[in-house]
């Protein structure tokens, strides 16, 4: 497939203007008619460059801008491939649920990769988020999520041990663990920052040092007001998008004064 859409002189068949961005619509054009698929691997870089009579720094500058676009993912080491961006996951931000819930719901199979399972001290940061007393540990848990088989995310929440003081009782769902313990949050507050992935962290969500990802911290309450979870997740930015319905503040309103109470 790959072989045909880059052939010598193939290049000059595309659009005008610089050499870079003609090969990024002959790339575009390759996956929107089907000779590029989804997860396809691209030829490498000098046997892209040699084919197409086109110069390395071209063909890394067009890939580049299409892996900035989220249109191709680069794996480190593996090489270039055809997102999977009909693929890309959806996180809800008006609701507050769970990863395993929230890929349940969308017909994907979500899935863990423990890298920490362990009961500790708090640092001076988690005791104050978490409301702890002194002396007080928590239940770590960190994970590299995955959707379908592939890694999009690594989250390392803290719990109080008080409500974990199992961490091997937290299999699949942390929620899950939560609600069995009697408490599952009922509210959240989250924070999303852009960063780029460091190379431990990018070596891990299959990705390139340096890739785009999303930053969020999410503290989640009882309804008592204390504090059950503090969450810092970093998602891969080529694979997550995040979703929150907007309504005019003055209509919001009136829902909330026409709708149900939470309270029972
Ligand atoms: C989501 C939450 C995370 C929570 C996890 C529980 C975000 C950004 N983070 O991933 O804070 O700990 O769900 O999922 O939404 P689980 O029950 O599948 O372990």
């Amino acid at each position: 497939m790959t072989a045909s859409l880059f052939k010598a002189g193939s290049l000059s068949e595309a659009d005008d203007g610089p050499l870079y961005l003609r090969l990024q619509s002959m790339i575009r054009s390759g996956i929107a008619d089907g000779r590029l698929r989804p997860n396809d691997a691209l030829p490498a870089e000098r046997d892209l460059a040699t084919n197409l009579g086109v110069s390395r720094v071209t063909v890394r500058k067009a890939l580049r801008g299409l892996v900035d676009e989220g249109v191709l993912r680069q794996r480190h080491g593996s090489g270039t491939f055809v997102s999977r961006s009909a693929d890309r996951i959806e996180q809800p931000l008006s609701r507050l649920t769970s990863f395993t819930e929230d890929m349940r719901s969308s017909g994907r199979v979500p899935g863990t990769r423990w890298l920490d399972r362990s009961t500790d001290r708090p640092s001076a940061e988690e005791a104050t988020i978490l409301g702890l007393p002194t002396g007080a540990r928590v239940t770590r848990l960190s994970r590299l999520r995955l959707v379908d088989g592939d890694p999009v995310a690594i989250e390392a929440a803290v719990v109080p041990a008080s409500a974990i003081p199992d961490p091997l009782r937290v299999d699949a769902s942390l929620y899950d663990a939560l609600a069995a313990a009697g408490m599952h949050p009922v509210r959240a507050v989250q924070r999303l920052a852009a960063i780029s992935l460091g190379a431990a962290e990018a070596a891990l969500l299959g990705v390139m040092p340096g890739a785009a990802a999303v930053a969020i911290e999410r503290i989640a309450y009882l309804p008592d007001g204390s504090v059950i979870e503090f969450t810092r997740s970093h998602y891969r930015g080529d694979a997550c998008d995040f979703v929150a319905e907007l309504s005019l503040a003055s209509q919001a309103d009136g829902f909330e004064a026409a709708g149900p109470t939470m309270e029972g």
